[in-house]
């Protein structure tokens, strides 16, 4: 299988995140990508095939935004990682002021998603890494790649920045391969955190399916996003597939929902497969509550397998360090190719 990985992700760093009342350390370290990285044995890096394939699924004025925000930042006199403090109500009018206050308040949903000095170029470079996949993939012929991406994307929308991910990975190389006449795409998103930064960029689009199997959003974050009564808009009615599991939800409760989904990118005449792919649905994921077993994780892989779809698989969460190397290696070795 392609593998690619690039240490130039790592340079982004931040040191905490706002939770529940109280700082913590941020959990999305570089040493989850050194623990993957570890398990998968040989890796090619990414190459760079510049800003046009980011700019077709993100808006000019939120990369810009990203890309200086962090100077802006230590310009106002500020220390750390530039986080938020206020966000403007959904429907309030869209001002677009100068104050990096306000902007990060503009360009984010949450306060666990901070810019820190590397942050640019890491997500930059976690970008190209899809891409590098996607485009070793199509070249070789290949029906599987793995694109070892950090920081993770899918809670990035169009136009904001959350849930630890800046750079939308997952829906740029799914509009990158539709662009190069691969598609029709559909993404299968098994993060255990709905991806709403996917699911906004494509809802009123009916040229690339979404279907996410995740934590309810009613017990769990991103909480105003992934309801089951959520399936698109416009020419994307229908092409949006929400699948919210409970608490606790073990191998056995999981199998129906990736049948559902599975049956439905099959149904809608998928040709070409991005996996989303959160390894903090295993049981000892220290922010996630689901109940898979490392042993899972190949079964899973081999489900999504059968489908026979080429598959480009994109790193998204997963916090438990220690298994983290296991559970990825189960789930490609399950994926096949
Ligand atoms: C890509 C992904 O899995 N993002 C998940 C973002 C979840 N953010 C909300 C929960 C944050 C919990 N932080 C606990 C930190 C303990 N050190
Ligand atoms: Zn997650």
């Amino acid at each position: 299988m392609i593998r690619i990985f690039d240490a130039r992700q790592t340079v982004h760093a931040p040191a905490r995140e706002l939770h529940n009342g109280s700082w913590s350390d941020y959990a999305e370290t570089p040493a989850r990508a050194d623990a993957i990285a570890a398990s998968l044995g040989e890796t090619s890096p990414a190459r760079d095939f510049g800003i046009a394939p980011i700019s077709a699924v993100h808006d000019g004025e939120y990369l810009g935004f990203l890309e200086r925000a962090h100077a802006e930042w230590r310009a106002a006199g500020r220390e750390g990682d530039a986080i938020g403090y206020a966000w403007p109500v959904v429907g309030r009018r869209p001002l677009k002021l100068d104050r990096i206050d306000a902007a990060l308040g503009r360009f984010s949903f949450d306060a666990a998603t901070p810019i820190a000095q590397g942050t640019w170029q890491g997500a930059y470079w976690s970008a190209q890494t899809a891409l590098t996949a996607l485009d070793d993939m199509l070249a070789q012929n290949s029906s599987r790649a793995f694109a070892l991406c950090r920081p993770p994307g899918h809670h990035a929308g169009a136009d904001y920045c959350g849930g630890y991910c800046y750079l939308n990975n997952a829906a740029i190389v799914a509009e990158e391969a539709t662009a190069r006449g691969d598609g029709p795409v559909a993404i299968l998103d098994i993060d255990y955190h709905h991806g709403n930064g996917t699911q906004d960029i494509f809802y009123d689009r009916g040229d690339i399916f979404f279907a996410s199997i995740h934590a309810d959003p009613a017990t769990d974050f991103p909480f105003y996003w992934g309801h089951a009564d959520e399936c698109g808009a416009g020419d994307g009615r229908g092409a949006t597939l929400n699948l919210p599991l409970s608490r606790g939800c073990d191998l056995d409760g999981y199998r129906p929902a990736l049948d559902t989904a599975l049956k439905a990118i099959a149904d809608w005449g998928a040709r070409f497969l991005v996996v989303s792919f959160g390894a903090d649905i295993h049981a000892d994921d220290p922010i996630s509550h689901f109940a898979l077993q490392t042993g899972d994780f190949r079964a899973l892989g081999a489900r999504i397998g059968e489908v026979g779809l080429p598959s480009l698989i994109v790193m998204e969460g997963g916090y438990a360090v220690d298994a983290l190397g296991a559970n990825v290696k189960r789930f490609l070795d399950g994926i096949g190719g």
